[in-house]
């Protein structure tokens, strides 16, 4: 199996290969043997119902045994992975707001108020007066005030009110302001039901409320309640990719998407008895290390080393050099579970929501989180003398994470006037052409990371500010996009502007659900003034090359009903249908401002991307 065929990353090749001849089976090895089906692909494959299954054709004439046509199929498909993906991120930031309830309450050991700041301004916005209350129990009513957020029948969500006027006013006017988090997403999933509704336009509208219920709702409460837990970022260097794995060192990977646990484990591997038991079995300490967004999270506030993205979790097991790895929710592989019995690894399941079959599950509960983190760190230093075949690839490459929305204003701005101001002015002088974010997964039917990669490079050569998140974030990193040196590669302005502040062309603004820190910047964008009052004058866009997840889904669409147009590569779910096709790619614009739009090509992605800037830039009058 020819390795570099899945990507230019050098770790992932070599490991790639360790597996083909240690003969363990892997995501690259299982993309292989399984062909996609071009009706479940493009949208019209129906299973809601078994009078279907139904794969239906679209020529006008097809139709589903109830008549469905393609593109109500196809709208009830995509509308549902936007509900899946706004449940997850959501069904996360309920965790974190019951955390923080239990912490304020000091219910939860080692956890704690850590950034006041932030609290003061939550709380604020969710429309509490913080004046004269105590940290922890204004941290009470925050919390109390988030879990409200979920179960709301009627009303509007707090943090709608966060963003620009006039987009509200788009939102009042569509009647797509989200009320509850889990009404709009109980609500999806009946409207998608067999015989429900069945107007495709009418079902992606309150497609695009479910998904703003995930942006401006879950999402954005799972960012702040976490800066909230554990501190606003702020920019910090660290390391990246299978390198950064130590040989001489108990090995922890950390992957998933929730902190909470992993927060606890940084706390345990400082535990000197810990350590001494890591030391009396022959490690020279204990290495904790991350994969996916839980990688993001730990890595924006503390700077703890990421190990991978996605398509690296179970490769990171093969270099042999891995005590236990630490799942909890979204985005692990089933895969895991056998690729680890091939090693010594202890694979730990950790949520009560997910469990893979013949795996230790050892539950986090938050009210005793410290004793899990110490069980699981000591039962891997009891994996380390069981070591055999470790190969730990070279390849580590220096990275800066930490840009909040907060870090962005004070770096460009100053620490005395932290504002949005020298952003806009670089933006309307033409010193930067306009800001992209590049999000999203990785997928092993495209090059793995190296799509995202190209993008990124020939973004920013036309000087476009680039903001990255989740596995995109990663994949840029290993390549040494986000250490300020990168500049080098940005276009003339771009490269000023950098190398005035020492900042990155490429921001790593954090996991997956902070990219709701992307629609406050956007806002604050707005906000600052001289870009129009909308999102959707700003000269911006964003887009996803690699995406695989309904997660991405969910925030795509999120993104184009706050008025950012967003590019997905790789297939399109609404494809096999020209009618849902057309209102997607083109339609919506005469709803919210702004479309999706497919480009498999990453450098044709780039030159739409470019465009799209273009045209804002001419509309605001700013063309230079
Ligand atoms: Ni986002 Fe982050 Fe990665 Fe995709 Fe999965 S880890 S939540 S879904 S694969 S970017
Ligand atoms: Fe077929 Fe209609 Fe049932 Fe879907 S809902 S499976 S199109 S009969």
């Amino acid at each position: 199996m020819k390795a570099e065929a899945f990507t230019s990353c050098k770790a992932t090749q070599a490991m790639i290969e360790k597996t083909s001849r240690e003969g363990v089976t892997t995501v690259f090895h299982r993309v292989r043997e399984k062909k996609t089906c071009p009706f479940g692909s493009g949208g019209t494959c129906c299973r809601l119902c078994y009078m279907g299954p139904c794969r239906v054709k679209d020529d006008g004439q097809d139709a589903g045994v109830c008549g469905a046509t393609a593109e109500t199929i196809a709208a009830r498909n995509f509308c549902r992975m936007v509900a899946a993906g706004a449940a997850a991120h959501s069904d996360h930031a309920r965790e974190v707001a019951l955390v923080l309830l239990a912490a304020a309450r000091g219910e939860a050991p080692g956890f704690e108020i850590k950034d006041e700041e932030k609290l003061w301004a939550v709380a604020q916005d969710l429309g509490i007066d913080p004046v004269g209350k105590s940290k922890n129990q204004l941290a009470e009513e925050v919390a109390l005030k988030a879990l409200t957020e979920f179960g709301q029948q009627e009303g509007e969500l707090s943090f709608v009110r966060r963003a620009p006027q006039k987009r509200q006013e788009v939102w009042r006017r569509l009647g797509i302001i989200p009320r509850g988090i889990d009404r709009e997403i109980v609500e999806m999933l009946h409207r998608t039901h067999m015989g429900v509704d069945q107007e495709y336009v009418h079902l992606m509208l309150h497609g695009m409320r479910t998904a703003l219920a995930d942006g401006w709702g879950g999402s954005m409460i799972a960012t702040e309640l976490q800066d909230i837990l554990f501190g606003t970022p702020v920019p910090i260097r660290a390391k990246v990719n299978l390198g950064v794995l130590k040989p001489d060192h108990v090995n922890i990977i950390v992957h998933g998407h929730e902190p909470l646990l992993p927060e606890l484990i940084l706390l345990a591997v400082r535990d000197e008895e810990l350590l001494a038991q890591a030391r009396a079995v022959g490690a020279k300490g204990i290495n904790v290390a991350g994969i996916c967004c839980t990688a993001n999270e730990i890595l924006m506030r503390k700077g703890v080393p990421v190990a991978g993205s996605v398509l690296q979790q179970e490769l990171a097991i093969a270099t042999g050099a891995v005590e236990a790895m630490v799942v909890d929710v979204q985005c692990i592989m089933q895969g895991l579970g056998q690729v680890a019995r091939c090693y010594h690894t202890e694979l730990f399941t950790t949520s009560s929501r997910a469990r893979l079959p013949g795996v230790t599950h050892l539950e986090f509960d938050h009210h005793r989180g410290l004793e899990v983190a110490k069980e699981i760190v000591r039962r891997a230093i009891a994996r380390f003398p069981q070591r055999r075949k470790v190969e730990i690839p070279v390849e580590e490459m220096d990275l800066i994470a930490g840009f909040s929305h907060e870090t962005i204003k004070y770096i460009l701005g100053g620490r005395f006037r932290a504002s949005y101001r020298p952003l806009n002015d670089n933006i309307i002088n033409g010193r930067i052409r306009g800001v992209a974010a590049v999000v999203g997964c990785s997928n092993p039917r495209v090059r793995f990371g190296d799509l995202h990669t190209t993008l990124v490079r020939e973004l920013i050569a036309n000087d476009v500010l680039v903001l990255v998140t989740g596995c995109a974030a990663i994949n840029c990193a290993k390549e040494g996009l986000l250490v300020p040196e990168a500049a080098e590669m940005a276009g003339s302005g771009l490269r000023e502007v950098c190398e005035a502040v020492g900042m990155p062309p490429v921001l790593h603004c954090g996991s997956c659900v902070d990219n709701s820190r992307l629609l406050i910047a956007a806002t604050e964008i707005v906000k600052e003034g001289g870009l129009g009052e909308d999102i959707s004058e700003v000269p911006l866009c964003g887009c996803a090359p690699e995406w695989m997840s309904e997660k991405a889904i969910a925030i795509g669409q999120y993104f184009v009903a706050s008025g950012v147009t967003v590019g997905f590569g790789v297939a399109f779910p609404t494809t096999g249908s020209a009618k849902l096709s057309e209102f997607v790619f083109g339609g919506m614009k005469d709803y919210v401002n702004a479309h999706w739009f497919y480009e498999p090509d990453p450098v044709a992605m780039a030159r739409t991307i470019i465009a799209h800037i273009d045209a804002k830039r001419k509309a605001l009058g700013i063309d230079v």
